[in-house]
């Protein structure tokens, strides 16, 4: 059983973003080669600075990370992350269509373009599976989860209104 979360009386410490760009039916993904989720496959990412917006943060990220700038970047998702051994995270989603610069190997990440028919969901983060193809689809969306440790306990996905 997992632990019992108060969703309604729920904050995330951590608040994150996460940004996907999709183009010519490939995914660019990243693997991250430090903090939280190191080795894993995920979209650029990470924390919102104070005073920052969720957007001007994923924007940063994706810079920080793979030096390029995504252009009109969508929210289309938001993820609860209940963890066990680390502070709650707050994550918002994006998706961009396009983007300025090359993508390019950082001290943080390594880009990697996938097709979205072939997304190695086996080297990401367990929920990414539940929610990725709602994001390729265009679909809004808010998920909750719990973790122990890296392994997911407990998911519930919802679909949002646009
Ligand atoms: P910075 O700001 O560079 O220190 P970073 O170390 O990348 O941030 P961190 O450690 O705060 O970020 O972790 C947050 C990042 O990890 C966000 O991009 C969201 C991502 N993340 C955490 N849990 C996740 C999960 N279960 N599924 C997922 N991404 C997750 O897809």
């Amino acid at each position: 059983m997992p632990r019992p979360i108060d969703w309604t009386t729920w904050t995330g410490q951590i608040l994150a973003t996460l940004m996907f760009i999709i183009r010519d039916g490939q995914i660019l993904l990243i693997e991250k080669k430090r903090g939280l989720g190191a080795g894993k496959i995920n979209g650029p990412g990470g924390k919102i600075d104070p005073g920052e917006t969720p957007l001007q943060a994923a924007i940063r990220e994706t810079q920080e990370e793979l030096h390029i700038t995504p252009l009109h970047p969508v929210k289309l998702g938001e993820l609860w992350f209940s963890m066990s051994d680390c502070p709650d995270i707050l994550c918002h989603v994006y998706r961009a269509e396009n983007f300025t610069g090359t993508p390019t190997e950082t001290d943080e990440a390594i880009p990697l373009w996938t097709p979205t028919t072939a997304i190695p969901y086996h080297r990401m983060w367990e929920d990414d599976q539940q929610w990725l193809p709602l994001l390729l689809d265009n679909k809004t969306f808010h998920g909750r989860f719990i973790f122990e440790k890296d392994h997911l306990l407990w998911s519930q996905i919802t679909p949002t209104l646009p």
